[in-house]
């Protein structure tokens, strides 16, 4: 794989970067270094994983107070997905959840069909309707 003028070369094809995609790493994370991308399209929680497990490692796993301030510097998108769902809460690689960083009143399934996390943009956590179509934090690495 090589980088050349922006453009992704992969087995002779080229393609376009991807739109609206900003990166940013942290170092010395739980399990090493990650890099995390905010993607701006809109997506269902499930399309956001698909799309992350495509072009990165996973949906955004926030693991430790290092990693939620990088993912938090991301902004400013008012809402996101990361890479969260219940229940028991757990990220989307299968792992039990043990930095959490819940908005007041939340997590509240809200007419019983919020499965799936989001943050805001005052760094809280909210379990959300899976459906919904939001930006979404991938991560890379880890
Ligand atoms: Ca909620």
């Amino acid at each position: 794989m090589i980088l050349l003028n922006k453009k992704l070369i992969k087995g002779g094809r080229v393609e376009p970067e991807a739109p609206n995609e900003r990166t940013r790493s942290v170092i010395g994370g739980l399990k090493h270094s990650k890099t995390f991308t905010l993607v701006s399209a809109l997506m269902s929680w499930e399309d956001a994983r698909i799309h992350c497990r495509q072009h990165y490692t996973d949906l955004a796993m926030i693991e430790d107070e290092a990693e939620f301030n990088t993912v938090a510097s991301l902004y400013p998108s008012p809402q996101v997905w990361v890479g969260l769902y219940r229940e028991p809460w757990r990220w989307s690689d299968g792992s039990q959840a043990k930095f959490t960083n819940w908005a007041n009143g939340q997590p509240d399934n809200y007419q019983f069909n919020q499965h799936c996390v989001k943050v805001d943009n005052s760094r809280g956590w909210h379990d959300e309707n899976c459906q919904t179509s939001l930006p979404f934090h991938c991560e890379k690495g880890g």
